[in-house]
This record gives C-alpha cells, sequence and structure tokens, in this order.
C-alpha cells in the first residue's frame, strides 16, 4: 500500500464551477448521474485530469457532450481534456445494500445513507475527492421515499422526488444524502441577525420520544456560538438525522448532520447521566463545525487537526458553561490519560498533524482529536483570553470559504499578538509526551523552582526537541491559603527556573494546574504535601490530581510491594467526600480510582512489568478498604444525594446521581447488594436501573435482574447494547472471555452492526485482566473477531486493533501470545488497507 506524504502536497489541476447529482435510489442498483464543470487551475503546476472512483460501474462518460474512454487507474480515472473549461458528465451504479463499509452510499435498516469523510465520496462517484477542491451542489434525489435530504435548502419536493441547492462551496466529504421511512421532530431557531431557521431531528418512527433533549441541545449550541464565538448560522435549515449502523459519533455534512442513534436519541428511561452529557456534546461539536471544518476546511487530510482539534476545544468549552467546568475538564483529563497517553507513548504515536499515512481512517485519533484540543488550549492560555477571541476572529474574517493549513491557523496569532510561534509549532510537528519535572529550592523567603523537559524519543519523532509549555502554578502557605495566585509560567528550554521572591514561611507549589500542558509531570512532593494540596488548593483540578497521585501510590505500593492502603489518603479523601460545600459531581469525581490500565501504564513507565491479575486484585482490595472506612459516611451520602424530583438531565441532578451511585457501589461491597437491588426495583430512569444492575452483577446477584432487564428492553436496540456491555464490562475476568462468547452466540448479537460489535468486543478490550487473562483466551478471542470483522468492516476492525497497542508493557509470555494473534490477522488474505497498517505500526 502507498504511503501519502504532507510534503508532496500540490494543488489540484482544476477548479469546479458547479456540481449536478441525479440519485435514481435502488437497495441494490442506484444510478448516480453527474454533470461538473471544471476550468483549469491557474495556480496548479500538474495539468492531469484525474477523479477518484472506488467500487463503481461506469455506464457512460462524456465530455461537452461527447462521449469519452477514460483509463482507470488504482486511484480512479484519468483523460484527457481540453485547455480551457469543460463539462464531464458520468453515469455511474452503485450498490448500496453490499456496502457493508458504512462509507459512501449505504443502506441502513431500509433507510439510505452516506458518510462521505474522509474519502468516501469516491465511492459515490467519479470525483476529485479531496477536501481542497470546493464546489456548490445541486442534487436531485428520485425515489419512493418520504423523506428525501441532502445539503443546503430544498428548491423541490414532490411525491418520489426532491431538488436541493447547497449555496455554500463545499468539499466533497461534507456531501450528504438521506432518504427514507423517516419522522421528523421540528424547532426552530432565530439567529441574532434574525434569520429564522427550521430546525429537524429526523429518526425512524418509534424514536420519536428520544428527540427533544437533542433538539435543545442543537439550540443551546447555536446560541452559544453567537454569543462566544460571533458565529451565526448561514442556512434556512438544519437538519439531523439518527442512523442506526455508523462507524463513528457523528457526522457534520453541511446543513445535514447525520449521527449514530447512540449519539443523538435520549429519553431519561433509555439513557444515562452520562449519554445525555455525551449527546450534548456531540450535537455540539457538530454543530460548531459549520465555521470549524465546513466554511473553513482542510486543505489537505494531514490538516485534519485544524478542524477536529479546534472543534473539540469549542465544544468543551462549551459544555464547561453548560455544566461545571471543573468536573468537565478532570473528565477531560482522566480520557486524555486513557486514550492518547497510550497512543502518544506506544507504536502509534504520531504527531498531531501526521507527516505520512497509508490510511487517511487510522488517523481519526485521540491525538488529532484530544491533543489537537490541549494544543489550542495551551496556545489561549499563552496568549490570553483577549488575544485568542481577536486572533479566532482574524482567521473567520481571513479564511472564509478557503480550504487551510495549520501555517495559516497559527498565523492569525502571529498577526493579532506579534509573537513568534516557531517553537510552538512543534506540539504539531513531535510527536510523544513530554515529561516535566519540578525540583525546588528554599532561601530565605525565596522558592525557586528548577524544570526539566524530556520527550523520549519516537519512530515518528526521533529527535524530540524541547516544547512551550504554559505551567500554571499557585502557591499554598501552611495554614492552607493561597499566597500566590495562578501565574503562568513560559517554559521554553529543556531546562528552566523561576523564582518566587518574599515569601515568609515556604510554600507548597501547586504546579500544573488545571492540566495546563499534556504532559506526564513529576514533582518531588510529600505525601504530607499532597494531603495539604488536596485538603486546600485554591485549584479544583490540581486538588483532584493530588487524590488521584495519592491513590495511584498507594495501589503502586499494594501492587509492588503488598503494602496496604495509604490511611492518609483515605482520610484525605474522607473529608472532601463529606464537604457539603463540595459540588456532588467533583465528589464524585474523589472517589474514583485510577483504572486498571492507568496503573499498568505508570507500572510500566516505571520499568516494572505490569501483571494484570495483581492489578486487579489490587483495585478490589482498595476499593473495600473504601468501602470500610468510610462505612459510616456511605449510607447517609446515598440517602442525601437520591434524587426525589422527576428526572433532569441537567448538571445539578446528574451530579447528585453521580454522587449517590458511587456511594452505591462502596455500600454494596458491605451490603452484599441489598440496595442496589432496591434502587433496581424503584429506578425510573436508566442512570439508576444501569448503575443498580452494575453493582448487582459485581456481587454475583445480577442473574434474575438481567433477565428483567433483557424482557424489559428487548425492542430498544441502544438500551440493548448497554445489556450486553454491561456484562462484558463487569464480568469476573476468570470468565470473562467465556461470557463474552456466550454473547456473541445471543440471537440479537448483529455484529454488522458497529454498536452492537463495540458494545461486545470493544467492552471486551476494555475489561483489562479479562482481555490479558494469562491464557491468552482473550487475545484469541478478540482476534478471531477482528478477522471475522475485517472483510466487512474495515474502518470499525481498524479502529479496535488499537486494543493491543500497549503489548509490549506485558511479560514475554503474554507478548508472544500477542504477537502471535498480530501476526495471525495480518496473514488473513485481502486483509483492508486500514487493519493492515494499524497492525504493521503496532507490530513495530
Ligand atoms: N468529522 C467526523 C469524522 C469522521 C467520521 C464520522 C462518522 C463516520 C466516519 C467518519 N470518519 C471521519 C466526525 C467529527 O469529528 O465530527
Ligand atoms: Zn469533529
Amino acid at each position: 500500500h502507498q504511503t501519502i506524504y504532507l510534503a508532496d502536497y500540490t494543488p489540484y489541476g482544476f477548479i469546479i464551477d458547479s456540481v449536478a447529482l441525479q440519485f435514481d435510489l435502488d437497495p441494490h442498483i442506484t444510478r448516480v448521474k453527474s454533470a461538473i464543470a471544471f476550468h483549469p487551475n491557474p495556480e496548479a503546476t500538474d495539468p492531469t485530469f484525474l477523479l477518484n472512483g472506488e467500487n463503481l460501474k461506469l455506464i457512460s462518460a462524456k465530455i461537452d457532450g461527447k462521449p469519452v474512454t477514460p483509463k482507470f487507474t488504482a486511484e480512479g480515472l484519468t483523460c484527457d481534456v481540453p485547455d480551457g473549461p469543460f463539462l464531464w458528465e458520468a453515469e455511474v451504479e452503485i450498490d448500496p445494500t453490499g456496502n457493508t463499509a458504512l462509507e459512501g452510499l449505504y443502506m441502513s435498516n431500509g433507510m439510505y445513507c452516506t458518510q462521505c469523510e474522509a474519502e468516501g465520496f469516491r465511492k459515490i462517484t467519479y470525483y476529485p475527492d479531496r477536501p481542497d477542491v470546493m464546489a456548490v451542489f445541486t442534487v436531485t434525489i428520485n425515489g419512493p421515499h418520504p423523506v428525501l435530504l441532502s445539503n443546503g435548502n430544498p428548491i423541490s419536493t414532490d411525491t418520489h422526488s426532491a431538488q436541493w441547492h447547497d449555496p455554500w462551496p463545499k468539499p466533497a466529504y461534507l456531501f450528504a444524502l438521506v432518504a427514507g421511512d423517516l419522522v421528523a421532530h421540528p424547532g426552530s431557531f432565530t439567529t441574532k441577525s434574525g434569520r429564522d431557521v427550521a430546525l429537524n431531528l429526523y429518526v425512524r418512527p418509534g424514536d420519536e420520544g428520544k428527540c427533544a433533549f437533542g433538539m435543545q441541545a442543537l439550540k443551546d449550541s447555536m446560541k452559544w456560538d453567537e454569543e462566544v464565538y460571533g458565529r451565526e448560522y448561514d442556512l434556512d435549515l438544519f437538519n439531523i438525522v439518527a442512523v442506526d449502523d455508523f462507524n463513528m459519533g457523528a457526522m457534520e455534512n453541511k446543513g445535514l448532520n447525520v449521527f449514530n442513534s447512540s449519539a443523538v436519541l435520549a429519553s431519561p428511561a433509555t439513557s444515562t447521566d452520562m449519554n445525555f452529557e455525551r449527546i450534548e456534546a456531540i450535537i455540539a461539536h457538530e454543530y460548531f463545525h459549520n465555521w470549524t471544518g465546513n466554511r473553513i476546511t482542510c486543505r489537505d487530510w494531514f490538516q485534519l487537526c485544524l478542524k477536529e482539534g479546534l472543534t473539540v476545544f469549542r465544544d468543551s468549552q462549551f459544555t464547561s458553561d453548560m455544566r461545571s467546568a471543573p468536573v468537565k475538564r478532570i473528565g477531560d483529563v482522566i480520557d486524555l490519560r486513557a486514550r492518547q497517553f497510550p497512543e502518544d507513548q506506544g507504536p502509534l504515536a504520531h504527531p498531531v498533524r501526521p507527516a505520512s499515512f497509508q490510511e487517511i481512517n487510522n488517523f481519526y485519533t485521540a491525538t488529532v482529536y484530544e491533543k489537537g484540543a490541549e494544543v489550542i488550549g495551551m496556545l489561549k492560555s499563552l496568549v490570553g483570553d483577549q488575544a485568542y477571541s481577536d486572533a479566532v476572529d482574524l482567521y473567520f474574517d481571513r479564511h472564509d470559504g478557503q480550504a487551510c493549513t495549520i501555517e495559516d491557523w497559527l498565523k492569525v496569532f502571529e498577526d493579532t499578538t506579534s509573537r513568534d510561534l516557531t517553537q510552538f509549532k512543534r506540539w504539531y510537528s513531535q510527536a510523544g509526551t513530554p515529561c516535566l519535572s519540578v525540583t525546588e529550592d528554599w532561601d530565605h523567603g525565596k522558592l525557586t523552582l528548577n524544570f526539566k523537559q524530556h520527550t523520549p524519543p519516537s519512530a515518528a519523532t526521533p529527535d524530540p526537541q524541547p516544547q512551550v509549555l504554559p505551567i500554571a502554578v499557585g502557591l499554598i502557605d501552611q495554614d492552607g491559603d493561597e499566597v500566590e495566585p495562578t501565574v503562568v509560567l513560559e517554559m521554553t528550554q529543556a531546562e528552566q527556573s523561576f523564582v518566587f521572591d518574599n515569601l515568609g514561611t515556604r510554600p507548597i507549589a501547586s504546579v500544573l494546574r488545571g492540566f495546563s500542558a499534556p504532559v506526564v509531570l513529576t514533582q518531588d512532593l510529600s505525601d504530607a504535601d499532597r494531603a495539604h494540596l488536596l485538603a486546600h488548593d485554591t485549584d479544583p483540578f490540581n486538588r483532584w490530581e493530588q487524590g488521584r497521585i495519592l491513590a495511584r501510590k498507594s495501589l503502586i505500593a499494594m501492587i509492588l510491594e503488598g503494602k496496604n492502603p495509604n490511611k492518609d489518603w483515605l482520610q484525605g479523601i474522607r473529608a472532601v467526600i463529606g464537604d457539603e460545600h463540595l459540588d456532588p459531581a467533583y465528589r464524585a469525581l474523589m472517589l474514583g480510582l485510577p483504572s486498571q490500565s492507568e496503573l499498568a501504564r505508570a507500572l510500566a513507565e516505571d520499568g516494572h512489568t505490569p501483571d494484570p491479575d495483581i492489578i486487579y486484585a489490587a483495585v478490589e482490595t482498595t476499593s473495600d478498604a473504601m468501602a470500610k472506612s468510610y462505612a459510616n459516611l456511605v449510607p447517609t451520602l446515598y440517602m442525601r444525594h437520591t434524587v426525589t424530583e422527576a428526572y433532569q438531565p441537567n448538571a445539578a441532578q446528574s451530579g447528585k446521581r453521580a454522587l449517590a451511585n458511587a456511594a452505591l457501589s462502596l455500600l454494596t461491597r458491605t451490603d452484599g447488594g441489598t440496595a442496589a437491588q432496591k434502587q433496581y426495583d424503584a429506578a425510573d430512569n436508566m442512570t439508576q436501573q444501569l448503575n443498580a444492575l452494575a453493582n448487582l452483577i459485581r456481587v454475583g446477584k445480577g442473574s434474575t435482574a438481567l433477565q428483567v432487564f433483557e424482557a424489559q428492553w428487548r425492542n430498544d436496540r441502544l438500551v440493548m447494547d448497554k445489556w450486553f456491555g454491561l456484562q462484558v464490562t463487569e464480568a469476573d475476568p476468570e470468565d470473562a472471555h467465556e461470557v463474552v462468547e456466550t454473547l456473541t452466540k445471543h440471537a440479537d448479537f448483529n455484529w454488522k452492526n458497529p454498536n452492537r460489535f463495540r458494545s461486545v468486543l470493544g467492552a471486551f478490550a476494555a475489561n483489562h485482566a479479562g482481555f490479558h487473562h494469562a491464557s491468552g483466551a482473550g487475545y484469541r478471542l478478540l482476534a478471531d473477531w477482528l478477522i471475522k470483522l475485517d472483510p466487512v468492516n474495515p474502518q470499525t476492525t481498524a479502529r479496535m486493533c488499537s486494543a493491543f497497542q500497549t503489548w509490549k508493557r506485558y511479560d514475554a509470555n503474554r507478548q508472544d501470545m500477542i504477537k502471535t494473534e498480530l501476526d495471525r490477522i495480518l496473514a488473513q488474505p485481502k486483509l483492508s488497507r486500514d487493519t493492515k497498517e494499524m497492525l504493521t505500526r503496532i507490530r513495530g
């Protein structure tokens, strides 16, 4: 397979004046007619006329009305063309039913839908399928379906035919078409300049009751983007469609967002608080793409972080404003450490802007998205809020309607702040997580913080250079008062010291407040000092972080030396969770422990070989110790935060439920499941029901509740995904692989549906000790399923290969067994380019 390099970019040889498409829909033979007006691009050097195409049956091709015979290539086709403007017309046939990869035009439960990002449009017709070719589309859809949708505004709708026109030039990856027997949940929004926008959420009949929350989230997002970024919507219509078979969360097609039904449909009875929060964030994310992605798009796919990092950053700001900013920040850091750090520290490490790829679908990663968002956050904290806002305004003014690069993005910051961002740009070009260490000198009222940074070399970045690190620091004195409010130190060298003067007694340094840079910090603080920060830090992130570090140290001491849980940590956490002045959601986070895979990573970072069984046992023992130690507080916590008013998915109520459920899982360790069974029986919402069920399974009393649950929800696909997933997540590691095998034989295990596949196999890969079972049964089982899924859906298969990315952490025996499985998959004839690239990189 061919490797594509950022350095090889050249502009396309032609500019498109207009695109007209006609779809004659048929489940097996859909005919697509295209008429595309081209003229030569004066800025291009290569005049070759190249159209991408994949799995297309060409029926006819004409240039200026005359039939032509194109030459077919690996990528599509080429053809001799006139010197000036010309009209390309083609007819192709495609098979939506046979398209199980869910890329291009495909069918899901009888409805037609499309997914074109990144390179799916070439499966619909011959076209220059690259983001820097932007064009105005007119689309005609013929088919016997009540709902026929495409991008932009409708220009005519008859029975069995609709015409759409999108006035905004767009790249082909933003094209969308939906057709089927759908019902609309309508809404409306008036923009700040007075434009009335019709909103619709299209769903399958039966799902009407799950639309209200998504609609409100859309309106909230539209308002927020006007208020915070000054961005107004630009069409008379905004449609969202829910689709059951979908490879990712959602897609920001212009004026016609397509959503995985799990990322938009919600009701109190069927969705958890976490589901609601995720849905609100994804709706915001896709909506925000209208400006950061659609109006200003990417020049090429190497620039993916230009739209994704920025849009993730924007959706985090939105969630922080809608809910609790500290809780959101802590959640984001937990997620970054769980998904991005392993990627950045293993064989899949790549820069936020990669320099090469084989299959772009493999680069929709936590590094591009989440680290990409961290980079924007650092930029904002370096230049300040006002300069950030000025630079972003300039970006929108200067680049509206263009396909841009990271250089364009950084230039607006340089131009508004007169800063030189040359060194900062390394955040986009270097892979790897920087390790930052800090030591202190104290001398008569003068505190010196000595920082060192070092990024481990990787295949992607063999010789990393020092990064610009914004390090937010505050000082807390022995009485618990803040003597120095947050300052952002700007570290640019490999080693650098910063001095705080005129201090009375020696304070404790609260370093990397708010997790101001995505690094691994080592700070030489005593446990007592950490406990002091846990009790008194004014920075909510660092307060939580000190609790987390103490927990991790306690667990690692137990794993390596068989020690008992650290009493000071237990006591410190107790004081926080019992503090009724604090937000319940925040207190619930304080009761969380580092995940087993995070502990494995921490052990490997310190040069130890993690043993999944010992890690599992240590987490269990620690949880038992918490349950015992907090036994006289837990019932009160549980009772006091059990919500009795009618269910609402807002931050206040969901925070209380989070704390009550954290308390319930401790309570279950001492009462054997009595409270959980009571909660299960009384639950009138999915958050309560599912949490109760999880606790019952954990104490081996879940079988009746699981049957009751299945009988209650067997007709609800999204809830059944939870039923499948929970049994795997909560399975005892010893028999997790058997649980998975049984579930995969269940009549409702429709493995071709990505949500269902992920609910079982994805959950299995996340059951750390179960997946890493010493027998190797877990590795074999996952490999079997990846081999089965790859010919059907390469994208979902390739993403799930990342379960193996940490394999070099483990003992020789496990490594051997994993290597055998990697080689077995790699030896499959006709392995997809997606999966092959992932496994080749993972294997190293
Ligand atoms: N921009 C989208 C990324 C995407 C995608 C979505 C659904 C299916 C396949 C996809 N490939 C790439 C989603 C987003 O970041 O908003
Ligand atoms: Zn996105």
